[in-house]
């Protein structure tokens, strides 16, 4: 972590030098953080995150089963369901701060974030159909996610995000 960030700050002195060369021509751009010359891919850019819900075979399926992500970054979820039933994508117990929600609705819970269903996070999908979320996790820690239609979470439908 020392070490990146060192980096980070090195990048930013040699950006900062070059802008002082440049001079005028800092003028389109200046706030959108180098346009991908000087991308560092670290914290700074959505972590982008497909899970796909399927039940090959009869097994009811999240894939990935776990998702890493970093405190301050914001995920964008896609929930892309395969199956022929509606699933859904619910965390109970998380400090987040919900940026958007869209999605199925079902069961008289919204898709959305804390307060309509009771979860930190929720998003449904219908069948073949997608479900969006995007969310910024706010503390490290280990989160269970799990489908909320009876039976399919012990059906193996969870898995874990990792905030770190
Ligand atoms: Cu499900």
């Amino acid at each position: 972590m020392v070490a990146i960030s060192r980096l980070h700050h090195w990048r930013l002195l040699f950006a900062l030098a070059l802008v002082a060369v440049a001079g005028a021509a800092w003028a389109c751009g200046g706030s959108d953080d180098g346009g991908g010359s000087a991308r560092s891919g670290g914290a700074a850019g959505p972590l982008e995150v497909r899970l796909v819900a399927d039940e090959g075979g009869g097994a009811l399926t999240f894939e990935p089963k776990e998702i890493r992500a970093r405190v301050g970054q914001t995920v964008r979820l896609v929930l892309d369901n395969k199956g022929l039933a509606l699933h859904d994508f619910n965390v109970v117990d998380m400090p987040v701060r919900v940026v958007m929600a869209t999605g199925a609705e079902h069961g008289g819970h919204e898709t959305g974030a804390e307060g309509d269903s009771g979860m930190a996070l929720h998003v449904a999908s219908d069948p073949g159909q997608r479900g969006e979320l995007e969310f910024v996790p706010l503390e490290p820690g280990t989160y269970v996610f799990f489908c909320s239609v009876p039976g399919h979470q012990e059906a193996g439908m969870e898995g874990q995000i990792i905030v770190s």
